[in-house]
């Protein structure tokens, strides 16, 4: 069966809960002063099944005061019912119910003129022509707008088939995403204990799952679901649900938090949001206090202006009337995502100002009086109503990596700033690669400019380091990264590099070096590498110092040192201690005492004296030799003599 949930809105005492009560058969006004005093307070809920769609009723106060509770229950509603009473008209809170839900995108509803039985048929016509004025060029325009009497049940019908002809239209909501239900009231019941009910706006919850109570991370376990006073094993996206809390501490949840899934949603006290201002209100400024309310939260915070400030220096004010983008700042923590709808109101009178839509949860610390950041603000934004929601997604995604630059985005952080179901992150990941709006290193997504910028700059940097130093085997990874990456995103840097490798640009050994690198010596360098390696060489395990080396083989001494620099990078000659030996010197000799152990068991020795001896060497070599074996782990050291390994 369907599940539509309607809310009630207009001034008070116009008869919304006496249409609902005919409709349920259930009083909405729950609490004894609401019976006493003979308004609505607080939220009443009641359900009755028209078809095949079973109707969730959340009741709302007309009274001014209590447009805080309004708020509450009006942001998991489908469709909005606004009750005019046929003998009063449009009224000051039938207007602001009425632009509440406009701002809050109330995908469609009807008009009940209600108390059909009090008036005549100019005064019935009268009200109608003043609720088509109101509702002129909004979501309501062309809603039906059908006169009914609680009292006598006139119209009752018609306004049925009307409910269930406007909830026909009503979209899904989406179950496969993190559950989210902002939290409408806490009770304790005895024998159950805490209780919390709300409608669930997205994902799914279940008996048993483990949720969290947001903000302040609460962690609870539900123990059971009810829907419409019947218990079920769970409960799916635009239901009204009871979801029973056990043992949790009553004091420990208050409506205003949601329950959601743990992870899924980040806390955040400031969001870039679009804003509009109703048409009758004072233009709003820069810097102004407001009331804040999404979900069924209310809280504090103030409004920054995106965008430059004028020549004067001062920040524009939005106009009655008019839209911009905003940075909220709020002065407690909330659980916001992408595409929430709010409200305003000023702090002091408590009236509504304006509404709009939550572009971007966790937006980065950047300055906001900007051309760039207004651009920034104009690529987010997306109207929830009319927009492709997939479409909107992967646009959000791309300016956000777009604007993390080389910092790149990680994607557990796109995906709760964009809002998409964890079932479709790696889908949108994907098309976003596609169609080159993303490229992925490890765990994170850069704009593919930036990688390529980086890749064009690491050839620029090999090209310049070879040009200057011919002799060199390329830069190290590391001082590369440090000198054109620094503040980027390593996985970003190591992308680029494999990039570059994979395409044979470059290769990777200890130093990074372009592919087509050689090392052009000139005919004297040349001659003087090859001998000075010939020297050490054929002096095998004692060799001269690069003095003697160079002097005897008649070469001058920078070059000599340039060579020795270049056969030491290459790994042709190799440092011990402050001797320099030839590679195939060494090799020979670790084959060699490895051999010692194959011919003599287990247990070799060796020591300095036998070791001079045998390999036709001063104390001056074999001491360094020796510390050299043990280091490279072929030996070690046991009181005057050496073991074999
Ligand atoms: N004659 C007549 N009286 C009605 C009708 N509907 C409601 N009333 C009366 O109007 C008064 C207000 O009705 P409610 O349903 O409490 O009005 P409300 O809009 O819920 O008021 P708030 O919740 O306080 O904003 C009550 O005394 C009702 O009995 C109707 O169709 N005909
Ligand atoms: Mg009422």
């Amino acid at each position: 069966m369907r599940s539509v949930v309607v809310g009630t809105a207009g001034h008070i005492d116009h008869g919304k809960s006496a249409l609902v009560r005919a409709l349920t058969g259930t009083d909405p006004d729950r609490l004894k002063e609401e019976k006493a005093r003979g308004i609505t307070i607080d939220l009443g809920f009641a359900h009755q099944t028209i078809g095949d769609t079973n109707f969730a009723f959340v009741d709302v106060p007309g009274h001014e005061r209590f447009v805080k509770n309004m708020l509450a229950g009006v942001g998991g509603i489908d469709l909005v019912v606004l009750v005019v009473a046929a003998d009063e008209s449009v009224m000051p809170q039938t207007r602001e119910h009425f632009e509440i839900c406009r701002l809050l995108q109330v995908p469609a509803g009807l008009v009940a003129l209600t108390k059909s039985d009090l008036a005549d048929e100019d005064l019935l016509e009268f009200a109608q022509l003043e609720v088509k004025e109101l509702v002129a060029r909004s979501f309501l325009q062309d809603a039906p707008v059908i006169p009914v009497s609680a009292r006598t049940g006139a119209g009752l019908d018609d306004f049925r088939a009307a409910l269930v002809q406007v909830s026909a239209r009503v979209r899904g909501r989406l179950s496969n995403a993190a559950a989210r239900l902002p939290i409408d009231r806490v009770f304790s019941m005895k024998g159950f204990g805490t209780v919390v009910t709300g409608t669930l706006v997205s994902g799914r919850i279940a008996t048993d799952d483990e949720l969290i109570a947001a903000p302040g991370g609460t962690r609870v376990k539900v123990r059971g679901v009810q829907v419409h006073g019947r218990r079920q094993g769970g409960v799916a996206a635009g239901q009204r649900a009871a979801v029973n809390l056990g043992g949790t501490d009553i004091d420990a949840i208050a409506r205003g938090q949601n329950l959601v899934t743990p992870g899924a949603f980040d806390e955040t006290q400031i969001a870039d949001a679009t804003l509009q201002v109703l048409g009758d209100a004072k233009p709003l400024k820069h810097g102004a206090r407001v009331r804040f309310h999404q979900g069924t939260v209310e809280l504090l915070g103030r409004v920054a202006i995106i965008g430059p400030s004028g020549s004067d220096g001062v920040v524009p004010a939005i106009a009655a009337g008019a839209s911009g983008f905003v940075r909220l700042r709020l002065e407690a923590p909330a659980v916001l995502a992408r595409g929430d709808r709010y409200i305003l109101r000023a702090y002091s009178p408590p009236v509504t100002i304006a509404g709009g839509v939550i572009i971007d949860p966790q937006p980065p610390r950047t300055a906001i009086r900007t051309a760039a950041a207004l651009e920034r603000s104009r690529r987010l934004a997306f109207d929830p109503a009319a927009d492709d929601p997939v479409d909107a997604q992967r646009r959000a995604a791309a300016a956000m990596i777009d604007d993390a630059g080389a910092r790149a985005l990680h994607r557990t952080a796109l995906t709760r700033r964009i809002a998409v179901a964890p079932s479709d992150v790696a889908e949108r990941i994907g098309e976003l690669v596609a169609q080159g709006h993303a490229a992925v290193a490890d765990d994170v997504l850069v704009a593919p400019a930036i990688l390529r910028a980086l890749a064009a700059s690491i050839v620029a940097a090999l090209t310049e380091h070879h040009r200057k130093q011919p002799l060199s085997e390329g830069i190290p990874r590391e001082e590369l990264r440090e000198r054109l990456f620094s503040r980027g995103h390593a996985a970003v840097f190591d992308r680029a590099l494999a990039d570059l490798a994979a395409a044979g640009t470059i290769a990777i050994r200890d130093r990074i070096a372009l592919a087509s690198h050689r090392l052009e010596l000139s005919p004297e360098e040349d001659r003087a590498r090859a001998a000075l390696e010939r020297a050490y060489r054929d002096a095998g395990l004692a060799p001269p110092d690069l003095a003697t080396a160079a002097s005897g083989a008649g070469i001058a001494t920078p070059v000599a040192d340039r060579m020795l620099k270049l056969l030491l990078r290459q790994k042709v000659l190799v440092r011990v201690d402050v001797l320099v030996f030839h590679d195939t010197a060494l090799k020979q000799l670790k084959a060699e005492v490895t051999g010692l152990k194959s011919a003599a068991g287990a247990a070799a020795r060796i020591d300095v004296a036998t070791f001079k001896e045998r390999f036709g060497i001063s104390r001056k070599y074999a001491i360094p030799l020796l510390e050299y074996l043990d280091r490279e782990r072929l030996t070690r050291r046991v009181g005057d003599s050496r073991v074999v390994l």
